[in-house]
């Protein structure tokens, strides 16, 4: 073709446009290598994955009812993709490959694109080769502001993780499939920290009130979390705001992939510190500290309001409803005799020579068949039987369900309930996201080798 001055103008013309189609353009979520500092300041840094660099990536804040757009760019060595844990969420942007999408390959990109109908904490990580990815850094919170803020002074978002570092070089431990791992309580590490770093502080003054974003970010620790130097309440757990809100009294679990919303009065003098804290048998660890200087407000403060209702369904007629019950097996201890892998039934022998430790009413792999066949906004009740000599933290994509307490009342809202070893808890689910959903145990090693499965809405 011959170039006339038709044709090059034209072409400069748009040129001189693609700057600005440039700008305009979605914008990116670029998970890649990074360095950060891990490790107490004085030891070396630690090679991470993160969502533009960072462990955790960046705070992803919008208000409820938004649409959320991301193009999910793959500068990882590994294929990738992003689940956004808790939204009640288009299941095509749902982020689990092998069901809801392909996983990104190295260099390619995925476009999210979603709206937010509930308020709350949320959180996005990867969910590709989880168990790993997840500990090398792919995580980061996502912020649903209410059209009407609580009654606050600040706000501060604490991602909890643990770290499983050489304290020589700073390295993450490479072993994310190691057979203990995966059959006893999961990838437990070494070291625990807040935002990606030891022991941060924040700055506070004396009275203040503040609002805390827990979330559990850490493969397989179940968090004992403690206050020291405030007061303060639970208002929402999973994002969905409590009807009324808990005075905190001692240690409260937060398990992994769960998050609490605090509202907290601080009371530690001028020149102290408060602090999160991390209760163990011997007592309690500092995670984070605020720094107090100054006074606030000196009046003592009534109990906070409850956060606004999200729009979530009714549950009526719950002990009409469909009763299904699921076994969690296998593990140390407890080791699986047998279960299916896809139609074939192996020994728990041959399962561990594959890995597979685990397994869900005897499957040892996401099943070829859903674990639930719901018709859209049908409610059904879920027993999660723990028959294993460990705990696990039940995920149900897509929806948020309600824990029945061992007295028939209905508990909490949630997206994932802690199920401990030799527990049976029930939950109630309206499913109405229609979508093939996943269910699985957040401890990540868990999944991986067999506690998966999955739901159907239609
Ligand atoms: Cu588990």
């Amino acid at each position: 073709m011959l170039l006339t001055r038709r044709h090059v103008l034209k072409a400069a013309a748009a040129s001189a446009l693609l700057p600005r189609l440039a700008a305009a353009g979605p914008v990116t979520l670029t998970a890649r290598e990074a360095r950060q500092q891990i490790a107490p300041e004085g030891y070396p840094d630690t090679a991470i994955w993160g969502y533009e660099g960072g462990a955790p990536g960046p705070e992803i804040r919008v208000a409820q009812g938004a649409r959320l757009s991301r193009r999910l760019m793959n500068e990882l060595p590994q294929p990738t993709a992003v689940h956004w844990h808790g939204i009640r969420i288009d299941n095509a942007m749902d982020g689990v490959p092998g069901l809801t999408q392909q996983a990104v390959p190295q260099g390619g990109s995925f476009d999210y694109d979603f709206t937010l109908p509930d308020a709350g904490t949320y959180w996005y990580h990867s969910h590709n080769r989880s168990m790993e990815q997840v500990a090398r850094g792919l995580y980061g919170p996502l912020i649903v502001d209410e059209p009407s803020a609580p009654d606050i002074d600040g706000e501060w978002v604490l991602v909890l993780d643990d770290w499983r570092l050489d304290p020589e070089t700073g390295a993450l431990a490479g072993d994310f499939d190691n057979g203990h791992d995966l059959s006893h309580a999961g990838r437990l590490g070494n070291l625990l920290t807040v935002n990606g770093g030891f022991d941060p502080a924040y700055p506070a003054r004396q009275g203040a009130r503040l609002r805390l974003r827990l979330i559990n970010a850490a493969n397989a620790r179940v968090f004992e979390l403690g206050l020291d130097g405030m007061q303060g309440w639970i208002v929402a757990l999973d994002g969905m705001p409590l009807e009324e809100p808990l005075p905190v009294s001692g240690a409260f679990p937060l398990a992994p992939a769960q998050r609490a919303d605090l509202i907290v009065d601080i009371t530690a003098e001028s020149g102290t510190a408060a602090s999160l804290l991390s209760i163990e048998r011997d007592g309690g660890y500092g995670l984070c500290r605020f720094d107090v200087a100054g006074q606030g407000a000196r009046a003592t403060r009534e109990a906070p309001v409850p956060l606004p209702p999200n729009p979530l369904p009714v549950i009526e007629g719950l002990a009409d409803s469909p009763l299904h019950q699921m076994r969690l097996e296998g593990g140390a201890m407890r080791w699986l005799d047998s279960a299916r892998l896809g139609e074939t039934e192996l020994s728990g022998r041959e399962l561990a020579q594959l890995g597979r430790f685990w397994a869900l009413n005897g499957q040892a792999d996401r099943p070829e068949t859903p674990f639930l066949d719901a018709a859209r906004g049908s409610l059904h009740r879920i027993a999660f039987v723990n028959e294993t000599a460990f705990d696990h933290g039940m995920h149900l994509h897509g929806h948020h369900f309600r824990v029945i307490a061992p007295n028939g009342e209905l508990g909490p809202w949630r997206d994932t309930v802690l199920v401990a070893r030799g527990e049976t808890r029930q939950i109630a689910l309206v499913a109405d996201n229609p979508g093939d959903w996943l269910l699985h145990c957040h401890m990540l090693g868990h999944a991986s080798s067999g506690m998966t499965s999955w739901f159907r809405v239609t």
